[in-house]
């Protein structure tokens, strides 16, 4: 299959991109490097050398025989240059990674919500607009997040995407719908995927967009079976506190005996899935489209669940490491339960990789291989989730009147500083 890779330089989707190709699917990525964009702005780089993309192209030809395509485009903004490659490349599938994905990074400052929300929500409206444009019939393979759903503790097990309710009818009579899950973010890029969900009700509704929405729990690991192959090829890993996540964080950090950051008691409950599963979910969405008239296809791509404190004590039983509870910069349930359908990948055929079984590998082949890259001060986590409130500006009384009786403006408001 010809498949379209937006944001196919980054962590999830460079290695989706090999594996397809690996596949035989005939690739082109697209991206506009935001995501190393974002490294040099945080000065936090991956803790792996990453090799720039043309490189990363030419060492993928030079070991696999394969070639995939590159087009620098910037998917939120450059919409007549992504509905002309729509129409050149004719794809059958688009998988859409080309979002800013980090909620730490989201919740930054005003500007990194702002631009949170113009990327992610135009990059996906651009697409869907340019698929009905160009007359594409292009299955649309979009990475989602568990986070819609939120976290609270429903006593439910997570469906896949869909909740079946009922509602009294104005007859009297019972009245059954099927709904999406009642979104619930926790964070304003969390927010961003809820709407997506909505952009791609419309879409498939209206112009019979076929849509395969995965919502993914939290990467580990680094590798995949395509990325090994050669140094070059290398993934991301990320450590920081914006971008890094939880368990590679811990892994990171027990590999330069820093003692683990739990936010908290460590009481959240979370869904997780190994990279190498990631490609692999993805692969098997693009191999199985849903035909035109289908409803948005919402599968759970996750593999299991676990309490953040028992990963915690996991990974410090393995290597030794002390544990922190630090202040939880973040607005969330200190404790939740978490339960979750995930069968339709796993009736298309993917076999879980466990957490347990990779789990030390990880840690002494890229944590420790690349430990003298890491930067202490951009471990800890600096995005705060609420703000300090001001103090509302006094009602000014008479003597705060200027002699002509005009009042005196307000106070500025604090303002944000971006680090770029
Ligand atoms: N946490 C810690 N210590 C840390 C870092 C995080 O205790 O050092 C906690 C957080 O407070 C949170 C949990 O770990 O309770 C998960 O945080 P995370 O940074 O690993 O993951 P999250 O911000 O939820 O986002 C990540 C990806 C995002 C993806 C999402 C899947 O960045 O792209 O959508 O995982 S999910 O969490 O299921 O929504």
């Amino acid at each position: 299959m010809k498949v379209l890779v937006l944001g196919g330089d980054g962590f999830c989707g460079w290695p989706t991109s090999l594996h397809l190709s690996q596949r035989g699917h005939d690739v082109t990525i697209v991206d506009n490097f935001a995501r190393r964009d974002a490294d040099i702005e945080l000065q936090a780089p991956s803790l792996t050398p990453i090799a720039s993309l043309d490189a990363r192209l030419d060492a993928w030809r030079e070991v696999s025989g394969g070639d995939i395509g590159f087009r620098r485009l910037n998917v939120a903004e450059d919409y007549q240059e992504l509905v002309g490659l729509l129409d050149l490349l004719r794809p059958h599938a688009v998988v859409h990674f080309a979002e800013q994905r980090a909620a730490p990074y989201s919740m930054r400052s005003a500007w990194h919500k702002r631009y949170t929300v113009n990327n992610n929500l135009n990059a996906t409206h651009n697409l869907l607009a340019g698929i009905v444009e160009s007359g594409v019939d292009a299955h649309v393979v979009h990475l989602g997040t568990m986070g819609v759903y939120g976290y609270g503790t429903a006593g439910v097990t997570v469906p896949e995407g869909y909740l079946r309710v009922r509602m009294d009818g104005d007859d009297g009579s019972e009245v059954e719908q099927e709904i999406l899950y009642p979104p619930r973010p926790g964070s304003i890029y969390h927010m961003t995927k809820t709407q997506d969900q909505l952009m791609f009700a419309f879409y498939n509704q209206n112009d019979e967009v076929r849509i395969t929405d995965l919502h993914q729990g939290i990467v580990w690991g680094t590798q995949t079976a395509e990325t090994i192959r050669d140094e070059r090829l290398i993934n991301r890993f990320d450590y920081d506190g914006d971008y890094g996540t939880v368990l590679n964080r811990f892994l990171m950090q027990a590999a330069i005996g820093y003692p683990l950051t739990v936010h908290g008691t460590g009481g959240q409950t979370r869904a997780f899935i190994h990279i190498r599963d990631t490609v692999r979910c993805i692969e098997l969405a693009v191999a199985h489209p849903p035909p035109r008239g289908e409803r948005v296809r919402i599968f759970n791509q996750m593999t299991e669940t676990h309490r953040l404190i028992e990963l915690a004590k996991l990974v410090s039983r393995l290597t030794g490491t002390p544990i922190d509870h630090v202040e939880n910069p973040r607005k969330e349930e200190a404790q939740n339960d978490l339960r979750v359908d995930n069968r339709h990948l796993l009736e298309l055929g993917l076999r879980p990789i466990t957490l347990e079984e990779g789990l030390l590998r990880e840690v002494t082949d890229i944590a420790k291989r690349y430990a003298d890259r890491c930067n202490r001060d951009k471990i800890p986590c600096r995005s705060r989730w609420v703000r300090r409130r001001q103090p509302a500006a006094e009602p000014p009384t008479w003597s705060s009147r200027r002699v002509d009786g005009s009042e005196p403006a307000p106070p500025e408001p604090e303002t944000e500083r971006i680090t770029s």
